[in-house]
């Protein structure tokens, strides 16, 4: 009995530490400490923190993805689009959108990935994005995922007016993306610690 309990303790201990490592393999060591483990996940390589639970503006958000490296989550094609928007919708119930790094800020229209790279594919909704034709679109200029559904809708970055103002409260929830480091990569990213 005794080998057999001993056995099923390093089988199981095994087990937990296989699954913890995934996650640490992938996602930034500075970032694990940071924040609950549960909004971690990783896909295709890349780790996505879920902050499905605190509110900000687009750039408020964009800041805390970089303060450990990353970005705003960029879902470049259908796969990805979809284990973000199942991921948020199914493992932490978010009906709310939420912020993804995509914006036309420098030109109306045109929108663009945060990392700079082309956007060849899109899942705008129906009159959003490049296809708003209200006046609004002038200062919606950000991109948010709907958890429902996986399309896109153009926002407002962030607050004109005070957040009192609850109508034209900007803040959202947001998912991250990072690519942890590879040892002896010399890091680009490091924040001021001032
Ligand atoms: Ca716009």
């Amino acid at each position: 009995m005794v080998p057999k309990f001993l056995f099923l303790c390093l089988l199981v201990g095994t087990v937990i530490t296989t699954a913890k490592s995934a996650i640490g393999d992938v996602c930034p060591t500075s970032l694990l400490d940071k924040i609950d483990n549960f909004y971690l996940q990783e896909y295709n390589g890349y780790c996505f923190s879920f902050i499905v639970n605190f509110k900000r503006t687009f750039d408020e958000a964009s800041k805390q993805c970089a303060q450990d490296g990353g970005t705003l989550a960029m879902p470049k094609n259908k796969d990805l689009n979809d284990f973000l928007q199942n991921t948020a919708f199914d493992s932490y119930g978010s009906i709310d959108e939420l912020w993804i790094g995509l914006h036309d800020k420098q030109k109306e229209g045109e929108f663009q990935w945060v990392d700079g790279s082309d956007v060849t594919w899109t899942r705008f909704a129906k009159g959003n994005g490049p296809l708003n034709i209200w006046l609004v679109k002038n200062v919606e200029d950000c991109a948010a995922i709907d958890p429902l559904d996986g399309y896109w809708h153009d926002s407002l970055c962030n607050n004109i007016l005070p957040v009192s103002v609850s109508v034209l409260n900007s803040k959202k929830g947001y998912i991250c993306q990072y690519l942890k480091p590879q040892p002896g990569a010399m890091s680009t990213n490091t924040t001021s610690t001032t």
